[in-house]
């Protein structure tokens, strides 16, 4: 079998692609292995870029692996994928292998057990954060680890010694996974009948979420289930996307926030330009209304090639791993049959045929969400997967992303073999596709008989009158740390020679002493001991076993996206409107609201299996990093 032939820019991709180890308790294959064997020997073929990280697969109900978080210091694409950029950004590693554009694809089946040993290997946290930040921004190498969308336990086991972890990211801001080799282990024991589709996993420890996710923290978690068994869907070649857009400084941004070129070290980064820097629309009629937004790699590329057959049907499973921005997903002159709404499926497609005619409507995911769609190549030529237009706020404010290609597809002349003798799928897998019971939906009568309990929630950015001071004691830390010199090469070494002359600094500028590690701002600021955001965290406690109706009303014009951990949504209405239901993890609040006028999403869930707490917040991390978050504690009778 001849080696896999992957064309990349740099060696340590190239590297990271040919491992081929073993784990513990799980097997490594390459995915252009896998590809391999299954084309009958067939290479990739050479004009293809795509690359896709390793995947893990459980063995035997179980996949053990361990997972590090560290710096990775290598080149990234901006807009121009010819221009790279040195960069040094948070990221994955696994086993021995060192870290990369994504950790490993994580793959696993309803009634398996996935272990993740998290070891943060980041160094500690710089002087300045380990203060109070105002802006909520604490401890950016602090962190924690969350299957997204996963339907497990978020508790601790707490009769294991030393102690395992579910899907637990209710840490206090004392806590976390802390920087220069902590551990964590984490256990998720997936339900036997927990649907098959596409997750991911990424930190979301408070206050750090954006910063280490819009670094390169993240990897793909593939659930698979009957729908994966189907011969022309076990046929298909199947193409991971993990679409990401990491922040970095880099001198052709304006302001760099005094950040080094090619790091993300402040939250300043992520929070006072969400939507990033890149690409530049002012040519366009309306201008004024796109907003600058970042250039979307895939898998570490920007804008890689994908080479296919006339004919051939594919699977592709998208993953919207950005922090801030949404896509809208079209392929030129092609059709996008979908099948999962982020990990959960339908039993038949919704197709989504070439939107750039049509109204620009392709399939849209918000920060978070997934799809996993099947494709079959039309006559042969170069196609385009793009991301058109979205429209991300309306009304007293207009902001819309700009389009932007995604990747490059070129469709061969196709082979003249007889049907059989094709190494890959040509057919589209046949409706009704098999769907886990999990999925059925929840009828009014389900809902009236488990307590038909409604609630709302509302979405709201509100001033805060400590902003200003909070403000102006930003710029007092900015003043001492520009005179305390660089942060990020030797952290320690700083902290010790300038933490004293830092507190000096503050106290001058601020009147006030600053005692210990702990800062004292000159406003009033709650006190530090509690979970996630005290002033301003409400929890919402529900009762084990109950069916529950929400509103989630959006009062701004821009279109948070809303997201609750283990338990997906039954999406019913938009705007109080009827809508065909489906189910979903990671929701687009309509864009356009207003305290008069909210626009909203109703949804059905079921709180059957686990108790709580666990949190539901905007995926637009840095909205929940700073407040934009509850509680949710689910209690039994
Ligand atoms: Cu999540």
């Amino acid at each position: 079998m001849p080696k896999p032939k992957i064309i990349t820019h740099d060696t340590t991709r190239r590297n990271f692609m040919r491992m081929g180890v073993s784990v513990a308790s799980g097997i490594a294959i390459p995915a252009g292995l896998i590809a391999c064997s299954r084309e009958g020997g067939n290479a990739p073929h050479p004009l293809q870029t795509f690359v896709q990280p390793p995947m893990l697969e459980a063995k035997n109900g179980l996949l053990d692996l361990t997972l590090t978080a560290s710096y990775w210091d290598s080149k990234l694409s901006g807009a121009d994928p010819k221009q790279q950029y040195p960069v040094s950004l948070r990221a994955y590693g696994y086993e021995s292998n060192g870290p990369s554009y994504s950790g490993p694809t994580l793959v696993v089946k309803g009634g398996d057990q996935l272990r993740i040993k998290l070891v943060n290997n980041l160094p500690v946290n710089p002087p300045f954060l380990a203060l109070r930040d105002p802006t909520n921004y604490m401890k950016p190498n602090t962190t924690n680890l969350h299957t997204h969308g996963l339907h497990v336990y978020p508790g601790i086991y707490s009769d294991k010694k030393p102690l395992e972890y579910g899907d637990y990211v209710v840490d206090p801001n004392y806590g976390g996974v802390t920087p220069k080799g902590d551990t964590r282990q984490y256990v998720y024991n997936l339900p036997i009948d927990h649907p098959a589709g596409p997750f991911y996993y990424h930190p979301q420890y408070h206050g750090s979420s954006a910063i280490q996710v819009a670094s390169l923290m993240q990897g793909a978690i593939m659930v698979r289930g009957p729908v994966d068994e189907l011969p022309e869907m076990a046929q298909a070649k199947e193409l991971i996307f993990l679409f990401q857009a990491p922040y970095f400084a880099n001198n052709q941004t304006a302001d760099n926030y005094g950040v080094k070129d090619g790091q993300l070290e402040k939250f300043s980064q992520v929070a006072n330009h969400p939507t990033g820097f890149g690409l530049r629309n002012n040519n366009l009629a309306n201008a004024k209304e796109y907003i600058d937004a970042q250039p979307v790699l895939i898998n570490g590329v920007r804008q890689p090639t994908i080479v296919m057959e006339s004919g051939e049907v594919q699977r592709w499973r998208f993953i919207n791993t950005q922090v801030f921005n949404y896509l809208n997903l079209s392929l030129d002159e092609h059709v996008l049959h979908q099948y999962t709404m982020d990990g959960w499926g339908s039993s038949t497609y919704q197709d989504y045929p070439d939107a750039r005619q049509k109204g620009g409507r392709g399939i849209i995911l918000a920060a978070g969400n997934r799809s996993s769609a099947v494709i079959k190549a039309g006559t042969p030529g170069t196609y385009l997967l793009r991301s058109l237009p979205v429209k991300i706020a309306q009304g007293e404010q207009t902001a819309v992303l700009p389009g932007d290609v995604l990747a490059k597809i070129i469709v061969l002349e196709p082979q003249k073999l007889k049907e059989q003798e094709k190494s890959f799928a040509t057919a589209i897998p046949a409706v009704p596709l098999p769907i886990s019971d999990y999925l059925k939906p929840i009828t009014d009568s389900e809902f009236a008989s488990a307590g038909g309990k409604k609630r709302s929630i509302l979405f709201n950015m509100v001033g805060n009158e400590s902003l200003e001071s909070a403000a102006s004691t930003q710029s007092a830390w900015d003043k001492v740390m520009s005179k305390a010199g660089g942060m990020a090469q030797e952290v320690e070494e700083s902290f010790k020679s300038n933490l004293a002359k830092a507190k000096q600094e503050v106290s001058k500028i601020t009147g006030k002493p600053v005692e210990g590690s702990t800062y004292i701002p000159p406003f009033k600021m709650p006190v530090y001991e509690y979970q996630l955001q005290a002033s301003n965290t409400s929890t919402q406690n529900v009762i084990l076993g109950a069916v529950e109706e929400w509103t989630i009303f959006n009062f701004n014009p821009i279109a948070h996206a809303f997201h609750i951990h283990v338990n997906p949504m039954y999406i019913t209405k938009v705007n109080g409107n009827s809508v065909k239901p489906y189910w979903c993890d990671t929701v687009a609040l309509p864009p356009g609201g207003t305290p008069e006028m909210p626009t909203s999403i109703t949804f059905r869930m079921r709180f059957n299996d686990f108790t709580g707490p666990y949190i539901l917040h905007s995926q637009m991390l840095q909205e929940s990093d700073l407040g934009m978050i509850q509680l949710v504690t689910v209690v039994p009778v």
